[in-house]
């Protein structure tokens, strides 16, 4: 009886080690495309959709959809593509009905398209903006391969399987897990689901897979560098579709046509075995929150050598980039060789109605709100945000602090468990690295200095800083608490020290905040990316009541007294600019939301402590701080 029922379609139950069957394909960094500027197929909308909460599509190949044993008889299916409801992609499903508020599982998401290729020979990239956490993704019944992360895109080249009717299988799991980044223990709801955008991109055969183009941080703005990379697939079903992924193009040569027409930079640079390099005479007007100037920028490749000689242009791409410095000396930080304060706040990527899913109008929305507030700057906590958040910072003159979900609780000694971290940090940086207004890659959010974790997050840095010379690196260090000092092993690894202080909120005793500054003596700038306390929007009382806004506000007062005094702190980010959705937060003020925000979840009421920081930043435009 157990041999006959293995033998048959359900053999899955039996599974155990049924995933690493989906791990062997992965879909990560190494095959990521930079899709900036091209032209996208939407694939959102109404997708099939059902909770799987034994994953059993994965254990029992549902996505094989073999309807029929070999006899033809039809088999009892225990799945209905169909029938099942319908889901809009992207949204985040816990707040699609209330019974799955609380969903950490496996979702099944499905949906056919059709595809008519526009060229013989094109590529087809199947492209994922973000779906929480494991994502392995199936088309017309094989599997294309599997995403780990939350926040991060991915693609896969789906040319060799691709027909005409076509039927998407994916299946994401939500699941927290102490194996994973983040880890299980989060301040922060955990939204499941396909909650980005999904589309389909063409290629040629012959395309332009990735560029980094920058000024050259060598104090002089004088020089562009550009970073070109080639990807030849070799024609259509010759790719490694099992791996689902985009050839490096290792022996690819040419050359890039790289063109700023308001430079009058046209610059051939060189292809050798896919790759291109070059440094540029340009004096481009620098971009800066004050003038967010941003230049057109084509790059083309040919193989022939734009000389009319072999073959035409392969492959053209698009961007809008903006040319700017920032470094780290001593204890400050400029920005084009300017000192800045940076007058920042935090901000979670959640969304009272939407979850974790962003529209390019809630990103204007907190950019508003930040400027309202005579801010400049932000810290997009604890995990990257959606990828138009820096293209519209690009535009508005915002700068940005982009993090890794290197959060509590991690497994520091674990090998894979690296790796997940530095391909989430990779795919971030070859996602936002032509943006000028990213400044900070941030490596991770308060940890306990241990040797593994030293080890693990110094490991992340060197990771950034071979994907980037162009930006500083930080990170959210925890303060020594008991001998009142800045001191984190860490700090020596990174450009910019960022430090978390609860002073007057978790530990009450606010007098220990400037006994601890005054006690560090850092050889590097400061950043204070988190202060504040929690206030129930409307909750009024005296100033030392804890969860009204008037204790808020007293405290940001305090803070904000003790931060124009230091002379090292070189910007803040308090917590946060909104109320967040939170489980971990369950007294009557709280409710399942963090309330440390300047304005509620609703993102409508501004509470006392949002105008302390208003008028603190209108004084911090003016203020020389050398002096203090
Ligand atoms: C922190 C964390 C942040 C929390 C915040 C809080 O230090 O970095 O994720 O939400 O404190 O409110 O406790």
């Amino acid at each position: 009886m157990k041999n006959e029922k293995a033998g048959n379609f359900q053999a899955g139950i039996h599974s155990t080690g049924y995933e690493s069957e989906y791990l062997e394909a992965r879909l990560d960094a190494s095959s990521l495309v930079n899709i900036t500027g091209r032209e996208t197929e939407s694939l959102n909308g109404r997708w099939n959709f059902a909770p799987d909460l034994y994953d059993t599509c994965r254990r029992n190949h549902w996505y094989r959809d073999e309807r029929f044993d070999a006899s033809g008889n039809e088999l009892p299916l225990d799945y209905d593509w169909e029938g099942w409801e319908r889901i809009t992609v992207p949204s985040s499903w816990n707040l699609a009905k209330p019974e799955l508020l609380y969903f950490e599982g496996s979702g099944v998401y499905t949906r056919t398209f059709r595809y008519f290729p526009k060229t013989k020979d094109e590529r087809l990239l199947l492209v994922f903006e973000g779906a929480a956490y494991r994502t392995s993704v199936f088309l017309n019944g094989k599997i294309i391969g599997t995403h780990d992360g939350a926040s991060t895109p991915f693609n896969a080249d789906i040319s060799a399987i691709v027909k005409t009717d076509n039927r998407i299988v994916a299946v994401t799991d939500a699941r927290r897990s102490p194996l994973r980044i983040p880890a299980d223990n989060t301040d922060w709801f955990n939204y499941g689901g396909i909650y980005r955008d999904v589309y389909l991109v063409r290629l040629p055969p012959v395309f332009i897979k990735d560029w980094f183009v920058r000024l050259a941080p060598d104090g002089n703005f004088s020089t562009i560098l550009a970073d070109i990379e080639i990807a030849d697939t070799g024609g259509v079903n010759s790719g490694d579709i099992t791996a689902g992924g985009v050839n490096a193009g290792g022996n690819v040569n040419g050359t890039a046509l790289l063109e700023i027409p308001g430079l009058s930079v046209k610059q051939k640079i060189a292809v050798k075995d896919g790759k291109g390099t070059a440094a540029i005479s340009a004096r481009p007007e620098l971009w800066s929150p004050e003038n967010p100037k941003l230049y057109d920028v084509s790059i083309s490749f040919s193989a022939g050598g734009f000389d009319g000689t072999a073959g035409g242009i392969a492959d053209m791409v698009m961007d809008r980039i903006g040319f700017r410095e920032i470094k780290a000396k001593g204890q400050e930080i400029f920005l084009n060789g300017k000192k800045v304060f940076l007058r920042g706040v935090c901000v979670h990527e959640d969304h009272f109605s939407l979850g974790k899913t962003t529209t390019a109008e809630t990103i204007r929305e907190t950019i508003r709100d930040l400027k309202e507030m005579n801010g400049s700057y932000l810290r997009l906590a604890h995990y990257p945000h959606d990828r138009r958040f820096a293209r519209i910072a690009d535009e508005e003159g915002v700068l940005l602090w982009e993090e890794v979900p290197v959060y509590w609780t991690v497994a520091f000694d674990n090998p894979a468990v690296y790796t997940d971290a530095e391909n989430q940090l990779s795919e971030l940086l070859l996602r936002d690295r032509n943006r000028a207004s990213v400044i900070i890659w941030s490596v991770g959010n308060e940890n306990a200095d241990t040797d593994s974790r030293l080890a693990f997050m110094s490991g992340l840095v060197q990771k950034a800083k071979t994907l980037d010379d162009s930006r500083l690196v930080s990170a959210a260090c925890l303060v020594n608490h008991e001998k009142l000092l800045i001191q984190d092993r860490l700090g020596d690894f990174l450009d910019v020290i960022g430090i978390n202080e609860y002073y007057g909120w978790y530990d009450p005793d606010f007098e220990k905040l400037p006994r601890l500054l005054a006690n560090s003596k850092p050889e590097k700038p400061v950043l204070i990316c988190e202060f504040g306390g929690d206030a129930r929007s409307g909750q009024r009382g005296s100033k030392d009541q804890l969860w009204t806004e008037d204790h808020q506000k007293q405290l940001y007062e305090k803070q904000t007294e003790v931060f124009k005094k230091c002379p090292y702190i070189a910007g803040i980010s308090p917590w946060i600019l909104y109320d967040f959705r939170c489980p971990r937060r369950l007294n009557r003020y709280q409710e399942g939301f963090n309330r440390k925000g300047l304005i509620d979840a609703e993102r409508k009421k501004r509470k006392a402590a949002f105008y302390v920081m208003q008028k603190f930043y209108e004084a911090m435009r003016y203020l020389d701080r050398t002096n203090c």
